[in-house]
């Protein structure tokens, strides 16, 4: 399949996100990215290519232009404010219940604002890297529309976390939620499929109130589980979008067969709704021996989740978010698409 990198991703290298109420290393690291990209190439699953520049409108028909614009000139402002050697911009302050969301002001003002937490830095680098991340998802997609089985935009950062006017959890514009309108914008009908341990509040939240983009998610249950605040069984989509949007909350711990009998009423849903094009978010933290994380897949399951894809039948991209183990990321990333491969 066709591989989607730009080596944009590089320059976005947060040392650091408050965590725990703490300084923590950062764990979202460029280093995820290169560890895929070699054993790619080691397996020869297909072709590196740059992602075309799609320009800002796909981004636009997605994400609110006061996140955009503050985005593209938060590190600039905080090093403006802080200094040239500044540390990354992480918010210190919301707008709390009975406080007002402004959408203006200064960089601390406008962080807030557009923040949700504090583990997603702003660096010198994180623009760029997150308008490349977003034009590989779209690249991916674009292959789908001129007839690829499957595609897969490896590039960070993630993605599923960013609602139209929110960015946190290691995103900033929701790379597959950009894609998936692309493809309606392009008469296509396509389904979200969130294998991410972490809930795509981001993607949920922007198609919640549609009919033409079904979001289904297998995750751990936000009851203990980031993002905590969206993600629950009873989220089924409002409006026309009332019975377009599945969460399946996992517990803690689980493992191959809670996680394959999810996949199976996942697939289910995804088969009623007929859609034209699949799109994977492909978080891989799942894995038994992620450092930030509590379900119990084990290598080889990674596979099986690959054939389970396969088994839709559907044009599909996969869509790279998280997932921390670095000595294991790269293989069971390849797992999966060795196991589509070998299924379709
Ligand atoms: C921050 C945890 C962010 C989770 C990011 C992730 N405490 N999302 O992997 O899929
Ligand atoms: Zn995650």
């Amino acid at each position: 399949m066709k591989i989607f990198y730009s080596p944009a991703h590089l320059e976005h290298e947060p040392p650091q996100e408050f965590e725990q109420g703490r300084m923590a290393p950062a764990v979202e690291v460029p280093e995820r990215v290169e560890r895929v990209r070699a054993e790619a190439e080691r397996r020869k699953i297909g072709a590196l290519l740059p992602p075309r520049d799609f320009g800002m409108e796909p981004v636009s028909r997605v994400h609110d232009a006061g996140l955009v614009t503050f985005l593209s000139e938060a590190s600039s402002l905080w090093r403006k404010r802080y200094g040239e050697g500044a540390p990354p911009a992480i918010p210190s302050a919301w707008p709390g219940r009975g406080m007002k969301n402004r959408f203006q002001g200064d960089v601390e003002s406008r962080l807030g604002t557009y923040a949700f937490d504090t583990a997603t830095p702003i660096v010198r680098g994180t623009w760029s890297a997150s308008l490349a991340a977003a034009n590989c998802a779209l690249s991916a997609a674009e292959a789908i529309k001129s007839g690829e089985r499957a595609a897969f935009a490896l590039a960070r950062p993630p993605g599923h976390h960013a609602s139209a006017d929110v960015f946190g959890g290691y995103c900033y514009l929701n790379n597959i939620a950009i894609a998936a309108q692309w493809c309606v914008d392009h008469g296509l009908k396509p389904a979200v499929l969130d294998v991410d341990y972490h809930h795509g509040n981001g993607t949920q939240s922007i198609f919640y109130g549609r009919d033409d983009v079904l979001f289904v998610s297998i995750h751990g249950d936000p009851s203990f589980a980031y993002p905590h605040f969206l993600g629950f069984a009873d989220e089924h989509g409002e409006g026309r979008g009332e019975g377009a949007n599945l969460n399946l909350p996992l517990p803690m711990y689980s493992a191959w067969d809670a996680y394959s009998w999810a996949l199976d009423k996942a697939a289910k849903k995804i088969r009623a709704f007929g859609p034209d094009v699949l799109l994977v978010s492909l978080g891989l933290d799942s894995f038994e021996a992620d450092p930030i994380s509590k379900f119990k897949l084990r290598a080889e399951d990674y596979l099986r989740m690959g054939e389970a894809i396969a088994g839709l039948k559907l044009p599909t991209v996969f869509n790279f978010e998280g997932g921390y183990n670095l000595d294991a990321l790269a293989a069971i990333t390849v797992n999966v698409l060795e196991g589509f491969e070998s299924a379709a």
